[in-house]
């Protein structure tokens, strides 16, 4: 599915993020920013060791204590197709989404695209942050994911050229799908 937001192509798709050819990736990380399996370990695995070492180096530098849930750091993209990789952090959830769970995963989205900005990046994809390991309900994270995005692009107009989502099942495309016509459909409603 494809739409347009202003002049930014807004796509969902299935797929593998790290087949991913836009130019920056994010990941879905932890807060120690040392990998993990999910998202994180395809990433680093695929990516190879220089994303590693930055990743200690911004740990020593900017976060000694960890990155904090909802912020966002970008390193090289390696071996990968993806010229960079953001690292964020979502939320981990044990029900359903309490408010500041929302939140954290609102800003994991709004802080990795304004990274995207300061770096001039002009295409970026994102997985469904949270809906694994973190076990946040994919239809409520979606729609705070698709939200997020939507209204950064809306703030932000002509800056992105392209923002996917890579799904990793037709389970959770589907999802996200109709999450993203329920919102268009809202805002032609308002
Ligand atoms: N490409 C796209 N999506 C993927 C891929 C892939 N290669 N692999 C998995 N997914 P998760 P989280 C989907 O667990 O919930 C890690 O251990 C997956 O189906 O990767 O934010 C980190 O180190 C799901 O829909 O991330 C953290 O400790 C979505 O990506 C923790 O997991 C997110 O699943 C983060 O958990």
């Amino acid at each position: 599915m494809e739409v347009k937001i202003g002049s930014t192509k807004l796509i969902l798709t299935i797929g593998d993020i790290t087949e991913s050819e836009t130019e920056s990736i994010v990941n879905a990380a932890n807060s120690t920013c040392m990998g993990g399996a999910g998202v994180d370990g395809a990433i680093h695995s695929k990516g190879g060791p220089q994303i590693l070492q930055e990743c200690i180096k911004i740990r020593k530098t900017l976060y000694p204590d960890g990155l904090p849930p909802g912020e966002a750091v970008i390193t090289t993209g390696g071996n990968l197709k993806a010229k960079y990789v953001i690292h964020t952090v979502g939320p981990i959830c044990n029900g359903p989404l309490t408010k500041h769970q929302k939140q954290i995963l609102k800003n994991a989205y709004q802080n990795s695209l304004k990274l995207a900005l300061e770096k001039n990046i002009k295409s970026i994809s994102f997985p469904s942050i949270s809906t694994g390991a973190y076990r946040c309900d994919v239809k409520v994270a979606s729609k705070i994911a698709l939200k997020a995005v939507i209204d950064f692009l809306k703030q932000n107009p002509n800056k992105l050229d392209l923002v996917a989502f890579v799904l990793f099942t037709p389970e959770i495309y589907q999802v996200y799908k109709t999450s993203l016509e329920e919102i268009l459909n809202a805002n032609i409603n308002d």
